[in-house]
């Protein structure tokens, strides 16, 4: 059965791999699955066609026959059940991954996205100078504890899994505002994730549609 996922038609970073179906074509290509993509519009992704595969209707959407997901967490999982190579087969070592996609999504990512949307969106209201240290500061509360539970680690509990590759990339959205680049040893599990053949795929692919004429 083909799997379709649905795109930015053009993308707001203009393919630096920062939107989310970058992280499910990563998955795809790690697992070795072929895919197709549909690319949407703003207009059309509010429309119903796009709202009954996203009622919030957001990018990426995952349709495989009759199944249709949308959450990357939830379609990252999806394919790595489905798929062998993103969750190993000792059942604790899965569940050990699978927290670690959702601490990535639940506990990494929202003061990553408070961060960005402070830098872009409220940086010209008058307290946005006040509020940014306070972000910033949401930030380092959760990447300390990472740095220190990687350690020296190559990935978070192992063999690479899906928990390290939505860990990346949710980190990868840190990489303009320096903050990363303050723990090494996370900064290195990045750009060990972004050297995965499977992720130089992903990115390519989206880089092409946002850079086709
Ligand atoms: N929790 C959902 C998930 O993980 O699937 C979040 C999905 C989501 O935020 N989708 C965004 C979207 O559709 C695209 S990825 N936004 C349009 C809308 O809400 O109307 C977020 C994103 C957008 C742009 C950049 N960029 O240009 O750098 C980066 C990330």
């Amino acid at each position: 059965m083909t799997i379709t996922i649905t795109a930015f038609e053009r993308s707001p970073d203009g393919g630096k791999g920062l939107a989310r179906d970058t992280r499910v074509r990563w998955a795809l290509e790690e697992v070795g699955q072929p895919y197709e993509v549909r690319l949407v519009s703003f207009r059309a992704m509010k429309e119903p066609a796009h709202l009954a595969l996203n009622p919030f209707g957001q990018i990426p959407t995952f349709e495989e026959g009759d199944l249709a997901l949308f959450e990357t967490g939830a379609i990252v999982l999806h394919i790595a059940q489905r798929h062998a190579g993103l969750l190993p087969a000792d059942m604790n070592a899965r569940a050990r991954a699978i927290s670690w996609m959702f601490a990535a999504v639940n506990t990494i990512e929202p003061p990553i996205l408070e961060l960005v949307n402070a830098k872009l969106l409220e940086r010209d209201r008058p307290w946005a100078t006040e509020r940014l240290p306070l972000v910033h500061e949401r930030v380092r509360n959760r990447l300390v504890p990472l740095s220190t539970r990687l350690g020296d680690a190559e990935w978070l509990d192992g063999a690479f899994s899906a928990g390290d590759l939505m860990m990346a990339s949710v980190l990868l959205r840190l990489r303009a505002s320096g903050i990363l680049d303050e723990y090494p040893n996370l900064a290195g599990y990045v750009a060990r994730a972004e050297a995965r053949p499977a992720y130089q795929r992903a990115f390519a692919a989206q880089l092409a549609v946002n850079t086709a004429p």
